[in-house]
């Protein structure tokens, strides 16, 4: 191949040196099928983008940001037009496209142009996803020929946010987003309220914000989101395909919504704001009516914010709360949930509770994790409950990589970006069948993330193992391939100013 140096002191024994990959066999997330075939279609200056026959307002925004993401790289003016007929990139809209699902697609390339298809306008928004990863890195070029065929093993491919234990700010937030969206991810949980800070504006509690949000680990100012800024960013992220889900951590995880309102507290006191990173030792007041007052407000207030299906409402750690408490606890607000329409999502430990029918169970154990807890959600399970599988010694972003890494934690052990990959959701924990795994999702806790390069740090590259882990089908799922796609995907990381760790498990070029 062109490339064999450069390896250099980074190659482990039994790794295989750099291999140049054409542009079908590089995609992430490996596609279901892709096949190079005959002449590719050359883009230039002429090119337009085609939004099909009739006025869709749908599949004209999904043809505006596909030209928007395609003309920096590129450098073309690539305008958009109404009307399916003629060269350029087609998007269409084909309610009988086969093998496809809900939000796959067909992508074919040749000489006259790229047709994207698919059911739905998701399906064209990831379709124009993976003809980014076909177009060179920078300037025009050719889109080699072939077809792509092409939709994902689980429904629910995750990235969370912490913005609680650190702020960050509406626009970092975006910026992860359209970062996410690029490979596939299709939902964002925001981890919005914890000890350390309450991030989103409720206007029956003002002071949830506005005092509750002014703390964060480390005794910075924090800060909050409005309302607005909330609905923006999920507007934002909604045009990329990207549904929010919402968390406000309860019956744990409370120290900011307890300093902030004396009655709050079973002895009626409010507590300081708290700034270190100690967990388990907060608890809303379960025996006060008050207390049920002040989740229905608040998650009636969440819910109107929220298009999405799914509120989030933590239950994990609740250590400071006795565990009949905590059932009665979590069975009342389950059951606020669903008078608003939404379904509850919750940490894996609601299935030691009552998890109302239809629960949403979030897995984070790992290797470690006791028989008899990982026993209680595969029973959970069983009884109908989908789980999505955000295994810590897998998919927390905020495990160190390894003792260098400079922030995160290692309590679930180091986590190089192999490991982070190397594993099956669909057969990961025993007795749970593929079936009950709704997906996959990598959490960034941010006790030790306060800035934009440490966040980038952390996720890049791992959380484009989640991508493929959430979206590609079994059969593709091989260390040896997708660390060299992994490396091929370096330049376009770079182009986009994404500080990612240069991992040394990985054979960059
Ligand atoms: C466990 S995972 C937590 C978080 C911490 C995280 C740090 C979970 C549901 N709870 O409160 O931030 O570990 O890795």
């Amino acid at each position: 191949t062109a490339c064999t140096s450069a390896h250099g002191d980074d190659a482990r024994p039994g790794d295989d040196p750099p291999v140049a990959l054409a542009p079908f066999e590089r995609l992430l997330p490996a596609p279901v099928s892709a096949h190079a075939e005959g002449p590719g279609y050359s883009f230039g200056a002429g090119t337009v983008i085609r939004t099909g026959r009739g006025p869709d307002e749908e599949v004209r925004r999904v043809g505006e940001l596909l030209a928007e993401q395609l003309r920096g790289p590129s450098g073309l003016p690539l305008p958009v037009v109404d009307g399916a007929q003629g060269d350029g990139i087609r998007l269409r809209i084909d309610e009988g496209a086969q093998g496809v699902g809900e939000e796959g697609y067909r992508l074919e390339s040749g000489p006259t142009g790229v047709t994207l298809t698919a059911r739905t306008p998701a399906g064209l928004f990831h379709a124009g996803q993976t003809l980014r990863q076909l177009v060179p890195v920078a300037g025009p070029g050719t889109v080699p020929g072939g077809t792509v065929t092409d939709r994902p093993r689980f429904a629910y491919r995750g990235a969370m946010v912490d913005i609680a234990r650190h702020h960050f700010s509406v626009d970092q937030v975006k910026r992860y987003v359209d970062q996410l969206a690029q490979y596939k991810v299709n939902t964002l949980h925001l981890h919005l309220t914890d000890d350390q800070g309450w991030r989103l504006a409720i206007d029956s509690w003002p002071r949830l914000a506005e005092y509750g949000g002014g703390s964060e680990v480390g005794g910075g100012p924090g800060g909050h989101w409005t309302k607005d800024e909330y609905r923006e960013l999920v507007a934002y992220a909604g045009q990329r395909y990207v549904d929010v889900v919402p968390e406000i951590d309860m019956p744990g995880h409370v120290n900011a919504a307890l300093a902030s309102y004396a009655e709050l507290n079973c002895d009626g006191k409010a507590p300081e704001r708290y700034t270190g990173v100690k967990v388990g030792f907060s608890s809303l007041c379960v025996s006060k009516e008050r207390t049920y007052e002040f989740i229905d407000e608040v998650l009636g207030e969440l819910a109107e914010l929220t298009p999405g299906r799914y509120l989030h409402i933590g239950g994990d750690e609740a250590h400071a709360t006795p565990a009949a408490d905590y059932a009665a606890f979590m069975d009342r607000a389950q059951a606020v949930v669903g008078r608003y329409g939404k379904t509850v999502v919750a940490w894996h430990q609601l299935a030691a509770a009552r998890p109302v029918r239809g629960a949403v169970l979030q897995y984070w154990g790992h290797d470690k994790t006791a028989a008899a807890d990982k026993a209680a959600v595969a029973a959970a399970a069983k009884a109908g409950h989908p789980l999505i599988l955000s295994p810590a010694d897998r998919l927390y972003l905020d495990m160190k990589y390894d003792p260098a890494t400079k922030p995160g934690l290692a309590w679930a052990g180091y986590v190089p970006v192999r490991r982070a990959y190397s594993w099956n959701p669909g057969a990961y924990l025993a007795g749970v069948p593929e079936s009950a795994v709704l997906g996959v999702e990598a959490p960034l806790w941010t006790e030790t993330v306060a800035t934009r390069g440490d966040w980038e740090l952390m996720a890049f590259p791992r959380v484009l193992g989640l991508a493929e882990l959430g979206w590609s089908p079994a059969a593709a799922l091989d260390w040896t391939s997708y660390s060299r796609r992994l490396a091929a995907q370096a330049p376009r990381l770079e182009a986009q100013g994404i500080a990612f760790f240069r991992a040394p498990d990985v054979p960059w070029q």
